[in-house]
């Protein structure tokens, strides 16, 4: 049974992370000072749904909530909007969205700014999704918004991904970016009621036979919660089922770190004086940029590459 109490602690482990107070151990050390239930080895199922703005996503994860609902299973909803650096416009639409089931204490809200300037999940949002698995609940959906990098990192944090689209207007699914076949287990084409809904399944369809995974396409209309209980279905499908996300979200994962601590390198090599020496003999025209950059990529012990 998951109570108030757990509520304002788990926000506030959140908070703390998302205002850089403290990290993922310390906030999870303090939520146990308050007493809260910290889970030993069973695991929420992690569910992501990302697409485009405005796609149905939050109307979508409303109807979603009550469903889970429906089976005792608590819910919290970590909602990330990368374009807002304030609690304004499209998270506030959120709230507004899952407002109905503010007084649920089997159900936690919260929406979070990414802050992470390059594009991707800020690393609080991974945190809220283990706070909020550490709290107790028995699912955990993070919204995310798919723009660049931010739809593709939700590999890392979630067991489930539901990519949310709508009809597309003439030119099929060219809305949908190739890379989403590789992260979506689900696609949804939400707004059903619209003309285009079959079309854009269809193609969806079509570009789902061409990869290597087996990807249910399924239509929504999340205004009216029809079709909400097939997704359900074959969510529910998935969270009985082998985790092979797990092998994707660590596959990213590895990479991500080797790709940081490449960069962390690469950065931390340029500022050396030797790297500075190349620098200034490009600046000076005595080396051509290929040459300076095969010097300085040989500097990290790489193979040059030039370009
Ligand atoms: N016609 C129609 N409108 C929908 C449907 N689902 C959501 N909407 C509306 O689309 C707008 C954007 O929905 P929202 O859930 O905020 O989208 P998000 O930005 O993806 O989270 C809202 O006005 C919803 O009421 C649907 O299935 N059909
Ligand atoms: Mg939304």
């Amino acid at each position: 049974m998951i109570g108030h109490r757990v509520h304002r602690d788990l926000a506030r482990a959140i908070s703390a992370v998302e205002n850089g107070i403290t990290d993922y151990r310390g906030a999870l050390a303090q939520f146990a000072a308050f007493g809260g239930p910290v889970r030993g080895d069973r695991r929420a199922d992690v569910i992501g749904i990302t697409g485009p703005p405005g796609a149905g996503k939050s109307t979508l994860v409303d109807r979603l909530i009550e469903g889970f609902r429906a089976d005792d299973a608590t819910v919290a909803v970590i909602a990330v909007d990368p374009s807002s650096p304030f609690t304004h416009g499209a998270v506030l639409g959120d709230r507004v969205r899952m407002q109905r089931h503010a007084g649920d204490p089997g159900v936690f809200i919260r929406s979070m700014a990414s802050r992470s300037a390059g594009g991707g999940l800020a690393p609080a949002t991974r945190d809220a999704v283990r706070l909020a698995d550490e709290a107790g609940f028995d699912i955990v959906i993070v919204e995310t918004v798919g723009v660049g990098q931010v739809e593709l990192e939700i590999v890392a944090v979630a067991d489930v991904i539901v990519v949310v689209t709508v009809p597309a207007l003439g030119d099929g699914v060219q809305a949908i970016k190739a890379g989403l076949t590789e992260i979506a287990d689900i696609f949804v084409v939400n707004m059903a009621d619209r003309p285009g809904a079959n079309a854009s399944a269809v193609d969806l369809k079509h570009m789902v036979r061409e990869g290597k995974r087996d990807i249910p396409v399924l239509q929504t209309i999340a205004q009216d919660g029809t079709g909400v209980s097939e997704l359900l279905e074959v969510l529910n499908a998935k969270r009985n089922g082998d985790d092979t996300n797990a092998v994707r979200a660590v596959r990213f994962e590895v990479v991500r770190r080797a790709r940081d601590e490449a960069v962390r390198r690469a950065l931390a090599t340029l500022d050396t004086h030797d790297a500075a020496a190349v620098l200034d003999r490009l600046r000076d025209h005595e080396l051509t940029r290929n040459d300076a950059i095969d010097a300085l990529a040989l500097m990290l012990g790489g193979p040059a590459h030039a370009h």
